[in-house]
Order: structure tokens, then sequence, then C-alpha cells
């Protein structure tokens, strides 16, 4: 039987977020490891946006989010319990993070693209955010309560881009939950799985 096909981008947080979620429910799918320079033609046919992750379901369901791909996949198997938390404050924290905290993220990464302001202004901007998580962890293992959710695995993948951008800052940071939390997850037997290296899908090469 033909199996789902996943266009993914290995190092991308939302590709990395999809594919958490789709390995913890122990679906079987296709990966297709692209090159964001090069993007397969058929993935820009069953999505004209030429985002990743994009799952493609046997019967030509188009899933263009992550966010969706993670609620099919955990929706059909959730060993690990990540939806049990409060779908409200899933969501909102989610938001939060693909909002205000991936703007400023961006800033922080790149900020000769955004010149108006510094890098260390921007840095403040996405602190907000990890100010509110650090709070959150200081009550509890994990971000909502004592046991994981779709909202660690949503967020973790974002807090490793920021904290890599000055990894000596970050040590030292004041956030020391944070830290141990971003580890553990890094640390992690899934996100070793997740993140193995694959070539990058050619069509010839697939059809031969
Ligand atoms: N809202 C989308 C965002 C996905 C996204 O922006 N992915 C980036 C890579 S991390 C991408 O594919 N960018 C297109 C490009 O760089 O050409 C989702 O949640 O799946």
């Amino acid at each position: 039987m033909a199996l789902p096909i996943l266009y993914s981008y290995r190092r991308c947080p939302y590709a990395m977020r999809a594919r958490m979620a789709i390995w913890a429910a122990n679906i079987q799918v296709e990966v297709r490891e692209i090159s964001l320079r090069e993007k397969p033609v058929h993935l820009l046919q069953i999505s004209p946006k030429g985002t990743v992750p994009v799952l493609q379901l046997p019967d030509g369901t188009v899933l263009e989010q992550s966010l969706d791909i993670m609620q099919w996949a955990l929706a059909q198997n959730d060993p690990q319990g990540w939806l049990n938390a409060d779908p409200e404050a899933m969501s909102q924290l989610i938001a939060l993070n693909d909002g205000d905290f991936k703007k400023a993220l961006d800033r922080y990464k790149y900020p000769d693209h955004y010149p108006e302001h510094t890098q260390a202004f921007y840095r403040e901007q996405g602190e907000l955010f990890l100010h509110r998580l650090e709070t959150a962890l200081v009550q509890h293992r994990y971000l909502l309560g004592e046991k994981p959710s779709m909202a660690d695995v949503a967020i973790f993948p974002f807090i490793r881009q920021f904290a890599a951008v000055d990894a000596a800052w970050f040590a030292t940071s004041i956030y020391p939950q944070l830290r141990a939390w971003l580890a553990g997850w890094l640390e992690g037997p899934l996100f070793a799985e997740i993140m193995q290296k694959m070539p990058v899908f050619s069509m010839t090469a697939s059809e031969g």
C-alpha cells in the first residue's frame, strides 16, 4: 500500500515538529528531503505556497501546515499522550511561539536584514517568550504540566534555534529550567531519529 508522502527539510523547525509527531505516532511515511532552493515540482503542484512540511495522504489529501500534520498523526496514535493537555492552553502557547517569538527569532538570527534595531533588541524581544517558558518550567517539568504535550514538541525546535544564535550567551542565561528542558528534548532518542541525515529527494531517483 502506498505510504503518505512527507516533504521535509531536516533543519526546518516546522518540519522537525511534524516528524516528531509522526515518529511518536509510529506512522510510516515516505520522507522526501528537499532542497529549499530547488523544490520538487510535485511539492509545488500539491502545495503551491512552497513551504515544508507538507504531507500528502494516499487518498490525495494534502496537509500543508506543520500543526495540522502533528494533529493528524497524534489523532491516530498518541502513545505518549501529547494531546492530553488542555487544547486551548496548547494552541495559545504555540501561537505565541509561531507569532511574536518566531518574528523575534528571525530578526535575532539575521539582524543585518532588519537594521532598524540592534541584535540585542531582538534578543530581548525573544526573551519575553523565554521568560514565560522559564516561569512555566519552574512550576512543572514540561510547559503545561508534569508530562510532555504537543506544545513542548511544537516549540522546542524554535528554542533550539534561538539558543544556537549565541550559544555562549544561552549557556549562562537566566533560563536554567529552559536549558534543562531543551537539553532533554535534544538528547532524547526521538530527536536523534528524526535528525538522521538523508539524501535530497529527486524524482528521477525515486522513479528509477
Ligand atoms: N506555517 C508553516 C510554516 C512552514 C515554513 O515556513 N517552513 C519553511 C522552512 S523552516 C519553508 O519551507 N520556507 C520556504 C522557503 O524557504 O523557501 C508550517 O507551520 O508548516
